[in-house]
């Protein structure tokens, strides 16, 4: 028998790697799915299983994080040994033109699946997509023990989540775990984030199809790393013998400014003849540094990041340019 597991964001950068992962190590994978006019489920095209065949080992179910009841049917239905919790409205910017959804489902998403296990006495692990923001204008290094300063809607919502999944596991003795990860990305990245907005601009640039890039604060230094490495991070919580907090953080740091450099350079182009300045790209509050301490996830689970920000910005500019 193989094991389940239920992900909610499986269309999302995370949640194809981590279908994939799990796949490969013989899992039968739920995902939830957005009802939406038009497709959404590209980035798990590939790892897509015609559920008339005898036994799909991927399957995917319409629900939403907002509609509590849908979540209390489905985890009955499913009855998963793991749900990894990784759905949210997750643009920091956005957050603040949508405070109240924000909050809606990246502050109450976590609970209402917690509940909803609970409740039908269901024996599961659980993982929350934590988040670096929560650490927001604390100084770095940020490690499990940094308190939490959060500089936007988005950070707020996740540190409620974050709160919510620690209480279960106090109250209740649920193995409830949070990853606070820091960024990572990779050619599935969405291209409003600005790793690959810088990645997709090159492209777009070396073949003709523009001629400028807008941006906002380019200061802003971040700890950037390889999205599949962190996936795998997620699944080895959840298979430890205690549920805890971890880190995942490559514990390298480097500012906006050097990703264009390592980007544009890579092709033979001068960035600051490409980018210009765009307000609209700035955010109400910044969070201007955050660099992680990984040691306690390096110790406990043997978690070690190899794909720093250079190689990085050099995959999704070469992912990219093959794209364009
Ligand atoms: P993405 O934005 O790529 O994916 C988000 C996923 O959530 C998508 O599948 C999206 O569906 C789904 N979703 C959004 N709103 C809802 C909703 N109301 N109901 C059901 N599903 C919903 O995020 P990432 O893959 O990058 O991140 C995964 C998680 O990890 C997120 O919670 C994010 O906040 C968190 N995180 C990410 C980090 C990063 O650097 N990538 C770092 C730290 C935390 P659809 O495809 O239909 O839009
Ligand atoms: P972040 O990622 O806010 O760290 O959240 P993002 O790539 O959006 O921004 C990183 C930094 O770049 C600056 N920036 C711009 N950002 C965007 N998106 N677009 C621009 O044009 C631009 N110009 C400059 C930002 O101001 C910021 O300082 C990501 C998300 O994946 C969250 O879900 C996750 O929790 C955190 O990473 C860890």
């Amino acid at each position: 028998m193989s094991k389940v597991a239920l992900i909610t964001g499986i269309t999302g950068q995370d949640g194809s790697y981590l279908a994939e992962l799990l796949l490969e190590k013989d899992y039968t994978v739920h995902g939830l799915l957005r009802r939406a006019s038009s497709f959404n489920t590209g980035r798990i095209e590939h790892l897509y299983q015609d559920p008339h065949e005898p036994h799909p080992r991927l399957r995917l179910h319409y629900a939403d994080l907002a509609d509590g009841s849908r979540l209390v049917t489905l985890l009955e239905q499913i009855q998963p040994k793991e749900v990894y919790n990784l759905a949210a409205q997750s643009h920091v910017r956005v957050s603040f033109d949508e405070p109240e959804y924000t909050g809606l489902t990246t502050g109450l998403g976590s609970p209402r699946l917690l509940e909803a296990i609970r409740m039908i006495g269901l024996e599961c692990r659980f993982y929350q997509a934590s988040s670096s923001e929560m650490f927001g204008a604390t100084p770095p290094p940020q490690n499990e023990r940094t308190p939490f300063w959060p500089r936007s809607p988005y950070g707020a919502s996740k540190v409620d989540s974050y709160w919510m999944t620690r209480n279960y596991r106090e109250a209740y003795g649920m193995f409830a775990v949070n990853g606070i990860l820091f960024n990572h990305e990779s050619p599935r990245r969405g291209l409003t984030f600005v790793t690959r907005k810088i990645t997709r601009g090159v492209a777009e640039i070396l073949a003709g199809k523009r001629d400028a890039l807008y941006l906002g604060n380019l200061d802003a230094v971040r700890d950037w790393g390889y999205a599949p490495e962190y996936v795998a991070g997620m699944w080895a919580m959840l298979q430890h013998t205690e549920p805890d907090d971890y880190v995942l953080a490559t514990g390298t740091a480097h500012t906006v400014r050097e990703f264009l450099e390592f980007s544009f350079s890579h092709v033979g182009l001068d960035w600051q003849k490409y980018v210009r300045f765009d307000e609209r790209y700035l955010r109400a509050a910044e969070v201007d540094s955050l660099i992680g301490d990984a040691s306690h996830a390096g110790a406990v689970l043997g978690w070690v990041p190899k794909v720093l920000a250079p190689e990085l910005a050099r995959m999704m500019v070469e992912a990219d340019c093959a794209a364009v």
